[in-house]
């Protein structure tokens, strides 16, 4: 058998909580709230989904246990790891079985592509029980493939025939929850007779609403990436001679770097939206962060730490606007460009762009050009994970820093060492929130399931209370959606939520950011509890805690 850790081994044993209406199987009552519309482009979206736009909220109850007939199930992982993928699965699996214990559940392999290539392995009490309480998604792979064409949904619905399975449950973020409801709305209009939901995922935590309340994995890596944080902070404050730059995980929010950033009280916190608002340059951010290092140099401090959230640099309006020109430019000469080398790439962009958008080209970093070309993600996303923003603001800050010293107004020492935090913390064991959390999200999707619902996420809400006072339901995709441009064209999808700067975890940020940044007003979270007082384990996030309650 192979090794598990003690704590794996001891975590395992956890049981996950349940809203009430769903401490007695997946059937439920079912309260249906108003019809629906659209996030924005309401017109364009109920065209596209003329089967199952405007579908009602929905709020269960518990119900009364009656005989259901057995369900066979698909499930797929899509886009990147969350902690607490697995636990939906077994809340999924969970579920399906209190309806009728013969049901199955299918698990299709490496994401979307499974399910079009009929690759899959059947999720058995033994397997689920194996992979309770972990981190990763490795029970059954995940990938980014895009469910775009009808020979991909002729293919799925084959492979689901195959298998006798009438209900597939998509775990994603919101290109995925796209999938799923794109694909939901073709079973429908086809009559293929499959049901589709599905589930909130992102540590990137910009799937939510006022019925999705925050996006699974989100209370974990936060938790994960404040721990390092914390640890750097101390030792920052212990050597006294490094600016540390960390970039944070998060392709477009900032969600992740403004949680961080509430938990740890570092010196600087650029938040991308706000950068956006307020039209900022580069070479504002950049005066900004200089600003602090002068400052804390005169106090003798001549270490700190600054974070940036991964999406920055598409938010940074000149930027944006060269991104944009880039993704027109290498949409459109796809077949010259492709053969070219990333070197290739960003000469032949350099000779096409518009004025003002060669001129921002020509004065970012080599490397910096480079990265802008890379190759896009199956969804027409720039892949930011790539561009090293942290060696490129550090680097700036310098050439900054000896402006000022020459003029006379600088005389410290500016020592740098860069970070990134993302894959550190995507496949973390869920924290007591995410362990919960999913669970009753997949036990949920087994209840939207059972209730014959398709082209809906599965929502828990009021989680800022104990599980006792949770809310289940579902909520229609259709309903979030709005229209964006991808890969050169008008496509419809999910609306990610940015942070709001009149929201209260950023006004919060907002009013301490001036102290943090010349104080040393460090804070260590240390890392995640899974044993001990319900004060240290059972936390929700402070994001959370700030927009449910206003105050923390
Ligand atoms: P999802 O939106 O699919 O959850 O992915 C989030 C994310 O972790 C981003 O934060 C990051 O930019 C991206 O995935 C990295 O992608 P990859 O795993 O393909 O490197």
């Amino acid at each position: 058998m192979a090794r598990i850790s003690p704590l794996q081994q001891a975590r395992s044993a956890y049981q996950p909580k349940l809203p009430p209406a769903l401490r007695n199987g997946a059937i439920v009552a079912v309260k249906e709230g108003a019809p629906t519309t659209a996030a924005g482009d309401v017109e364009a979206v109920k065209s596209l989904f003329p089967c199952t736009f405007g579908s009602p909220e929905l709020t269960f109850e518990a119900g009364e246990k009656k005989a259901f007939p057995a369900l066979n199930v698909g499930v797929i992982l899509s886009g990147g790891q969350a902690p607490g993928g697995h636990n939906v699965i077994a809340g999924l699996f969970d579920g399906i079985k209190s309806l009728n214990k013969d049901s199955r559940l299918f698990g299709f392999l490496k994401g979307p592509d499974g399910l079009v290539k009929g690759e899959y392995m059947e999720l058995t009490s033994d397997i689920i029980d194996a992979y309770r309480n972990t981190g990763g998604f490795d029970i059954i792979g995940s990938g980014r493939t895009k469910l775009e064409t009808v020979e991909q949904f002729e293919k799925a619905k084959e492979n689901c025939g195959k298998l006798g399975v009438t209900a597939l449950v998509i775990i994603g973020g919101d290109d995925s929850n796209t999938n799923a409801c794109v694909l939901a709305e073709y079973f429908k209009k086809t009559g293929a007779g499959i049901l589709v939901a599905g589930c909130p995922k992102t540590i990137d935590g910009d799937l939510k609403n006022e019925y999705i309340e925050a996006s699974f994995g989100f209370d974990t890596a936060c938790r994960v990436y404040s721990e390092l944080i914390g640890n750097l902070c101390r030792d920052a404050n212990s050597a006294k001679k490094y600016w540390h730059f960390v970039k944070l995980m998060g392709r477009s929010a900032s969600h992740i770097a403004l949680e961080c950033a509430l938990q740890t009280q570092p010196n600087w916190c650029i938040i991308s939206e706000e950068v956006a608002a307020k039209k900022m340059t580069l070479g504002e951010i950049v005066d900004g962060i200089a600003g602090a290092v002068v400052a804390r140099a005169e106090k003798g401090c001549n270490f700190g730490i600054v974070l940036i959230p991964e999406g920055l640099i598409e938010f940074i309006p000149e930027i944006k606007v060269l991104i944009g020109e880039l993704n027109e430019l290498l949409a459109k000469y796809e077949g010259e460009v492709n053969s070219l080398d990333a070197a290739g790439k960003a000469a032949f962009a350099a000779g096409k762009l518009s004025a003002s958008s060669a001129a921002v080209f020509n004065s970012l970093p080599e490397g910096i050009r480079k990265q802008l070309c890379n190759d896009r993600d199956p969804h027409g996303n720039v892949q930011v994970s790539l561009i090293e923003t942290e060696k490129m603001l550090a680097e700036m800050v310098r050439a900054k820093l000896k402006d000022l010293k020459a003029q006379g107004k600088y005389a410290g020492k500016f020592g740098t060492q860069t970070h990134f935090f993302g894959y550190e913390g995507r496949c973390a064991a869920p924290s007591n929130f995410d362990a919960d959390y999913c669970y009753s999200l997949g036990f949920n999707a087994a209840a939207l399931l059972g209730a014959g619902r398709t082209g809906y996420m599965s929502s828990v809400r009021n989680t800022i209370e104990s599980a006792d006072k949770w809310i289940a339901g579902g909520i229609p995709i259709t309903m979030m959606m709005n229209m964006e441009r991808r890969h050169g064209a008008d496509k419809p999808v999910i609306r990610k939520a940015l942070v709001e700067l009149d929201g209260a975890p950023f006004k919060y940020f907002a009013s301490h950011r001036a102290e943090w940044a010349v104080e040393t007003a460090y804070v260590y979270p240390g890392p995640i509890q899974y044993f001990g007082p319900s004060s240290v384990c059972d936390l929700t996030t402070m994001t959370l805690k700030l927009e449910k309650k206003g105050t923390l």
